[in-house]
């Protein structure tokens, strides 16, 4: 990864190499961290922006809320932390990583009274997927690894601990040859990726997973707002692989991942094996959107200059 200056911690500046924690941190042990990816671009008028800060933040603290972990930072010093970090380090454009996570003090799953403590990083990220992956789409296959129960993880919160699940998902999909594992509930409908929320395009209309057994993504309530607005019937209604299969488009969502078309799932080609058009005109608008080409949602970005 390409490293930047500084690192907030605990609301300090901290150069990148003293980031520090002891290695009996109580997240290192047990995943008790919580933690969000939020993206920044350059815009055309020169300042830079960062997509949806104030939701990003938000679903932080409700992430801690989840977890009954007690934040020490309130939602308005994250924000204007995350602005001073990217100042900062003079990152014009980037992905933003903050973290809270439970620290050392006592030993054993029971958190008590360990510090949480709070880092932001930033730092350069292109396409998470491949450069390729944005034009041409990916090739996923169905995991072996069902996402969790909703009573087994917090889907909802962004937990440290949940993306042990990701982890076998995605490294079994690598070694299998594949981009992206797509991951199914434990009743077996689609849930979704490791790090994506999931969609389909059948008949002109666009389908996405309910808010159940996945992570409530931003891009994924920036792309449905985005589509109703441009015309399109938006359903969130559970589907199977089998309906993926059938589907004439199918694309992820996410921070890292922002809009990826899929050209292939379990070996069947979706629609034509190429990014499809309603992937392709969504992406477009989502792009112009980030990039603040488009002033109907100028309230989405938080502008910065350093
Ligand atoms: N589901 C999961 C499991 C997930 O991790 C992400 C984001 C999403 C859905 C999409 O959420 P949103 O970014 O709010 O649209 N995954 C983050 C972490 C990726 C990583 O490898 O780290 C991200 O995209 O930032």
């Amino acid at each position: 990864m390409q490293k930047t200056e500084f690192i907030w911690f605990d609301g300090k500046m901290v150069p990148w190499e003293q980031a520090n924690v002891h290695v009996l941190t109580h997240a290192l042990h047990y995943g008790s961290a919580i933690f969000e990816g939020i993206r920044a671009y350059k815009c055309a008028d020169g300042t830079s922006a960062v997509f949806r800060l104030e939701d990003h933040t938000k679903r932080l603290h409700n992430s801690a809320k989840i977890l009954q972990m007690h934040l020490p930072h309130s939602e308005d010093v994250i924000n204007r932390a995350i602005i001073e970090t990217l100042q900062a380090n003079k990152l014009a454009e980037g992905y933003i990583r903050p973290l809270s996570f439970v620290g050392d003090g006592e030993m054993g799953v029971y958190p008590g009274g360990n510090p949480v403590r709070t880092i932001i990083a930033v730092w350069p990220w292109g396409a998470y997927l491949g450069p390729e992956a944005l034009e041409t789409g990916i090739r996923i296959k169905t995991s072996s690894f069902a996402r969790m129960h909703v009573n087994t993880l917090m889907s909802k919160a962004k937990a440290a601990g949940n993306y042990v699940n990701s982890i076998l998902a995605k490294i079994e999909a690598k070694a299998d040859g594949y981009d992206e594992a797509l991951m199914l509930d434990v009743n077996g409908f689609v849930s979704e990726a490791t790090g994506e929320n999931v969609f389909i395009v059948r008949d002109g209309i666009i389908k996405t997973t309910p808010w159940t057994s996945i992570l409530g993504g931003i891009t994924r309530d920036s792309v449905m707002k985005l589509a109703a607005d441009l015309g399109y019937t938006v359903q969130e209604q559970q589907f199977t692989r089998d309906e993926m299969y059938i589907a004439d488009e199918a694309f992820f969502t996410g921070t890292a991942a922002e809009l990826t078309p899929i050209r292939e799932v379990d070996g069947r080609t979706i629609g034509a094996g190429k990014a499809g058009p309603v992937a392709k005109h969504l992406q477009q608008e989502y792009f112009k959107i980030v990039k603040g080409e488009n002033s109907k949602y100028a309230s989405w970005l938080h502008h910065y200059t350093f």
